[in-house]
């Protein structure tokens, strides 16, 4: 078998191993097909597909321990201590059964039937991919006493794989550099979202210890920043981080865990004092954005067991109105994970779940843990029942206060805000609009803007909260009143009451435009957090971004230069050396029209950040910490990042 290995090269490939090569080939021809994108996402997904690996053998009952480090050169090593990746020669192939794995996409570990592999789904395109994605990867595995190596430029193997020592220990460890050919926006990772991620795994998978360590940063004591985690309690923990910033009206999630009908369902849920509905929904690990079967099949189980109970206790009695399905909802945080063999995935992002017979597994598991719960716990049971009368109060509230929205948009040929100074130019597609904060800069960036396809909305001081307010007075906030009906958004659609309707945008761009210092910040945040909640699509679609107006001018004589960070502003001083004059902008207003517009208005200098959602569960956990009463985590947090969002141009 060595032997066999050993006579490698490249003429002895079968025609199957050929074929392999031209995938791989097609890999990097095409990235996005495979890893979505090739920016900061494509970049982090590439770790997200060697750990679900680990992750599998963790989830067969082979592994505990997974490793996650961030190298200096931020190449990413990854260790597990499963059975580690078979070496013996696969018979088809005629190579290692490792190189198999390394270097066939879509061969994954489909030789081994025995093992529960679920993991994957969206992201399962194999470790493959990452390898034909690498500028250069190392695989070594320690199995059965003895340790076996194979290296690979851009997914070629450099050798056979080959055996390099003995040992006792077990396992796999994987090393790779992405390839700054194809990851051409960024090559750096960031500890944030590698770290969400892995907590979000450790959640998903309870018992597992996931240690992620980054070894470009040291800490005082000379070892290196790092995290792990580990869950005993899995939903039921994820439940508590996430609502850690809100307020429970229960003192227990509610909780199930088990198979039916063949498929494992996990699902928590917790009712908190917010009227937000938060429903995180997972298949096989993968975040589900756009929902499926899966949450139908929970939304079924959650109302009909809970009006079942409440028709049965009589408290529904007197009502004048009726309930609908989004009352049960207000004030729910829950997560539904399940695990499908043979997961169909649809939608814009494939990230829905297709499965039919899915629905039926979870609604019965919802139902089953429900009817137990409200059983068990009368008290919670009333508090619960009461709070989904109140949310069909308000709705009813809401639907009215809504209607004026609506009316008024309807009207709104002409029926614009006063406020807002529009744009000539029709197509929305050419059209941005500033969001401002206060009249004084909206005054200046109306002066400074291009007036064909520059509109400028100016917003007065803080803007409502919507985290901490019912939707009724939501829609009755007049800022946020303009920013419907100045965008030409409407709610309600023919099939939904409720959806947004995106069809009149009248703005492919809404750029929001505040100081730069923590009071913008904040307002900054305010802004978002509406569009995060009340007009997620647009935030999905790519349409919200960011202005950074710059933080300092620097002049000497006629020279001048801005600068949007310290480093870049003592980069300039040293430059003009003695002499130089410094101003430090406090705020939009400090700037002239023609600064505004050279700076930050201005398409071909201006940098705009575009606001993009990395993940769901972290962005909601982030606005319900920013916007709820703790006021230290949130001031550190805003100023540590400004804001959620991505570099754009
Ligand atoms: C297929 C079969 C076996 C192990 C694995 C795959 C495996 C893959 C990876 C990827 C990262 N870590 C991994 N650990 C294990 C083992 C089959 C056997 O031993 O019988």
């Amino acid at each position: 078998m060595s032997e066999k290995r050993e006579e490698f090269n490249k003429d002895n490939y079968s025609a199957d191993s050929i074929q392999a090569l031209e995938g791989m080939e097609h890999v990097r021809m095409r990235p996005s097909m495979y890893i979505g994108d090739t920016g900061v996402r494509g970049l982090h997904h590439l770790v997200y597909e060697v750990v679900d690996n680990s992750i599998d053998e963790a989830l067969a009952g082979h592994c505990d321990n997974i490793s996650v480090t961030i190298n200096e050169d931020n190449s990413i090593t990854t260790e597990d201590d499963g059975r580690g990746i078979p070496v013996d020669l696969h018979k088809k192939e005629g190579v290692s059964a490792l190189e198999v794995v390394m270097t066939k996409i879509g061969a994954g570990g489909k030789f081994d039937k025995d093992s529960y592999k679920v993991s994957g789904g969206l992201h399962g395109v194999g470790v493959s991919c990452v390898n034909a994605l690498s500028d250069h990867l190392k695989a070594t595995v320690y199995r059965k006493g003895e340790i076996w190596e194979q290296e690979y430029e851009k997914g070629k193997p450099m050798y056979p794989v080959k055996k390099i020592g003995d040992t006792d220990k077990r396992g796999t460890i994987v090393t790779f550099k992405p390839d700054p050919a194809i990851f051409t926006q960024t090559l750096e990772y960031s500890y944030e979202t590698l770290a969400s991620r892995m907590r979000e795994l450790a959640y998903l998978n309870k018992g597992i210890t996931i240690h992620l360590i980054d070894r470009r940063h040291k800490k005082e004591d000379g070892s290196f920043e790092g995290e792990t985690f580990h869950s005993e309690e899995g939903l039921k923990e994820f439940i508590k981080f996430l609502d850690g910033n809100r307020e429970p009206l229960t003192r227990e999630v509610i909780a199930f865990e088990g198979e039916k009908n063949g498929v494992p369902v996990e699902v928590a849920m917790v009712y908190n004092t917010s009227y937000a509905e938060n429903l995180h929904s997972y298949v096989n690990n993968i975040n589900t954005h756009e929902g499926g079967t899966h949450l139908s099949g929970f939304r079924r189980g959650l109302t009909h067991t809970l009006k079942k109970y409440a028709d049965e206790s009589g408290m529904l009695d007197k009502l004048k109105f009726d309930i609908a399905g989004d009352d049960f909802r207000e004030g729910l945080t829950a997560i539904i994970s399940v695990k499908v063999q043979e997961p169909q995935f649809e939608g814009q992002t494939k990230t829905k779940l297709g499965n039919r017979e899915v629905s039926a597994s979870v609604s019965q598991a919802v139902s089953e843990m429900l009817t137990d719960y409200l059983e068990e716990h009368p008290e919670d049971a009333k508090i619960i029942v009461q709070k989904v009368i109140l949310a069909a109060q308000a709705r009813h509230a809401a639907q009215k206060a809504r209607e004026m929205v609506q009316r008024k948009t309807v009207m709104s040929i002409g029926g614009l805000p006063g406020k807002l100074s529009d744009c000539s130019e029709q197509d929305p597609s050419k059209c941005e609009v500033f969001l401002v904060e206060g009249d004084s800069a909206g005054g200046t960036a109306k002066q400074g803007r291009n007036r064909e396809f520059q509109a400028i909305l100016p917003l007065r001081g803080k803007i409502l909260n919507v985290e901490k307010a019912m939707s009724h007075k939501v829609f009755e906030n007049e800022e946020i009143k303009n920013i419907y009906t100045a965008l030409g958004v409407t709610i309600g659609t023919e099939e939904d009451s409720k959806a947004l309707n995106l069809s009149k945008l009248r703005y492919h761009k809404v750029v929001i435009m505040c100081d730069a210092d923590i009071d913008g910040s904040h307002i900054a945040t305010l802004i978002l957090t509406f569009f995060f909640r009340y007009m997620r699509e647009l935030v999905e679609n790519g349409h919200i971004y960011i202005a950074t107006p710059p933080l300092y001018l620097v002049k000497k004589g006629a020279r001048k230069q801005y600068a949007w960070s310290d480093e870049e502003r003592d980069k300039i001083i040293e430059e003009y050396g003695d002499g130089a004059k410094i101003q430090r902008y406090k705020g939009l207003g400090e700037m002239n029209a023609e600064q505004l517009w050279d700076t930050t208005m201005n398409p071909e200098f201006r940098t705009m950040r575009l606001v993009q959602i990395e993940n769901g569960v972290e962005a909601d956990r982030v606005f319900s910490m920013l916007m709820g009463d703790d006021v230290p985590p949130r001031r550190e947090f805003i100023e540590k990042n400004a804001i959620y969002a991505n570099i754009d141009a």
